[in-house]
């Protein structure tokens, strides 16, 4: 991890429980390195080992969210008129010092969310093969030659930046995530204010130097970090205020919404990708021990922080017995630990404090509504854990994993995301009803399904409601050039990563060249189409 920061770092005095040490990070405004304007800090703290203090983060105010605005805004004009090409090429080498630096890059995201390292490596990864995939599209950012309906006469199409793109991700795949944003953005022209997730400022910082270090130029992405409340709501009041041209945002659905209000009020663009109840059907002809191994990595794999995590889990009652006895062995065998101390735990911490806060919440719901509690006794402490816990309890946010089974459709737990370790249980009659309890929760992001039936599968394919569907396979997975979104309350229909992000921030400029020397009007000026059409003896033609 320090390797990767090394340059103009400053550690903070602090005994840290493991060795590590704490460091002052610092927004990057104009390619420079910032305090927030009125000092205030906050922490990072690693949620496997709370003592452990990654470092101290600018608590940004209104001042220095509109100092990086305006940064991105003075870097726009140069950065639009950069050749595609060169973009591209700068966000080349970004993947490949990512390449360089992926160990510590892959320590680091351990040490700050608790995700485990090979986890972490996946996204790592991911975030490279973005920028892999954007280096070439930058030689790539095709318009259209079009036919002129009159004589003499060029059409064009092009595309555009948008201008400056507030960027706000969420924490659990605080690399992978803005990168599927910024890179897209900047390789299209466009220059960022990148509001950091609160519980992963360090990690943001490394990637943000990493991308100077690249050859970014100054201004093109500013970041700042800070708390929801603050940075993030500065950043979505700039577009009242004229100064954003677009929002991405990863997060939750209430939040969602009331940025698209703001957005639409505006006529801004933006592209929101929000939760999921994502359901996954095991029908009787599925093989089995897939289904139980999917459903188990959907639902607890990442500690079930995923937006793509498995909600609604609908198994046919043909099976139930049989699929459930299989299912609960393995959820009762779950390793958990700190996965940089512990090896092959399947999870480990939640997020941070606050996951583990909002995810205690999500629990009470699901009891009150009056689901059956099969396995899982919250938080794990000293004297509440599982057989297979790792590490010392005390230390860091551990959760059990919950299964609620005798789930119904009138429930609240069936419709409302529980982001965390948890996973609800609904029976479904037959294939009809299968496919309507998965359609029937106000999401659409992720879906699944478990047959060997080929026209089961093609039904569910196209009968169900969703961004993305998964046949014989989980409900997580996103590639770096497949599109990935949602539907419903999950998203208001914008596509992240491959080819079909490039809509989101580009519009499209027709342009036509009038070489005839007089004017000519389109619709109006038709005399030659009439002429030939006169021509044309229809009646015989028919
Ligand atoms: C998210 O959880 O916010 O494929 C998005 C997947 C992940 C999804 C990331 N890459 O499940």
């Amino acid at each position: 991890m320090v390797h990767v920061l090394e340059t103009g770092l400053e550690f903070i005095a602090r005994e840290n429980p493991n060795g590590k040490p704490s460091v002052r990070g610092y927004n990057i405004i104009n390619g420079q390195l910032t305090s927030s304007s009125d000092e205030v800090t906050f922490e990072s703290k690693n949620p496997a080992l709370l003592e452990d203090c990654l470092g101290e983060f600018p608590l940004s105010t209104r001042e220095d969210v509109h100092s990086a605005l305006a940064a991105a805004r003075a870097a726009f004009t140069g950065w639009a008129a950069t050749p595609a090409p060169t973009r591209g090429q700068i966000i080349g080498n970004m993947g490949r010092l990512l390449m360089e630096y992926k160990d510590d890059l892959v320590a680091l995201e351990t040490r700050e969310i608790g995700k485990t390292l090979k986890e972490s490596g996946g996204e790592i990864q991911e975030a490279i093969d973005t920028c892999l995939f954007f280096q070439s599209e930058g030689r790539r950012l095709y318009g259209q030659t079009v036919n002129s309906e009159l004589p003499d006469k060029e059409l064009f199409t092009y595309r555009r930046p948008l201008g400056v793109c507030g960027i706000i991700n969420a924490c659990n795949f605080p690399s992978a995530v803005p990168f599927w944003k910024m890179i897209p953005a900047i390789m299209c022209g466009n220059t960022c204010v990148w509001k950091s997730p609160q519980d992963a400022p360090l990690l943001s910082f490394a990637l943000a130097r990493i991308m100077h270090q690249a050859g970014l130029p100054n201004g093109v992405i500013n970041l700042v970090h800070g708390k929801g409340s603050g940075a993030g709501q500065y950043l979505v009041d700039a577009v009242d205020e004229g100064l954003v041209n677009k929002i991405s945002f990863t997060g939750s659905t209430e939040v969602g919404k009331m940025i698209g209000e703001v957005c639409g009020r505006n006529l801004v663009s933006c592209s929101l990708e929000l939760g999921g109840k994502n359901p996954l059907v095991v029908m009787p002809s599925a093989d089995l021990d897939n289904a139980v191994a999917g459903a188990y990595w959907g639902a607890f794999g990442t500690a079930g922080q995923r937006c793509t995590s498995l909600g609604n889990l609908i198994v046919h009652e043909g099976i139930y017995e049989e699929f459930m006895e299989k299912f609960m062995a393995k959820v009762k065998s779950t390793r958990i630990g700190d996965s940089s101390v512990h090896k092959d735990v399947l999870y480990g911490p939640m997020l941070s404090e606050k996951y583990a806060k909002d995810f205690m919440i999500g629990l009470d719901m699901a009891k009150s509504s009056g689901a059956t509690q099969l396995w899982g006794r919250g938080e794990i402490t000293t004297d509440n854990q599982p057989e297979n816990f790792m590490g010392n309890a005390g230390d860091g946010v551990f959760m059990w994993p919950h299964v609620f089974a005798d789930v119904t459709e009138d429930m609240k737990c069936f419709h409302e995301e529980i982001f965390g370790p948890a996973v609800t249980i609904v029976k479904a009659k037959d294939f009809d009803h299968a496919l309507h309890l998965a359609n029937a929760s106000p999401y659409g992001l992720s879906s699944a399904i478990y047959t060997n039936d080929r026209l089961e599968a093609y039904r569910y394919k196209t009968g169900i409601k969703a961004g993305m569907t998964g046949i014989n396979n989980s409900t997580t997975g996103a590639e770096a050039h497949l599109p990935f979104g949602g539907v419903k309350g999950s998203g208001n229909g914008t596509r992240e990563s491959g080819i079909w992000v490039i809509e989101a921030y580009s519009y499209w400029h027709a342009v036509n060249d009038e070489l005839s020397g007089k004017l000519q009007l389109a619709q109006m000026d038709v005399d030659e189409i009439e002429a030939v059409e006169a021509e044309v003896d229809w009646a015989q033609l028919a």
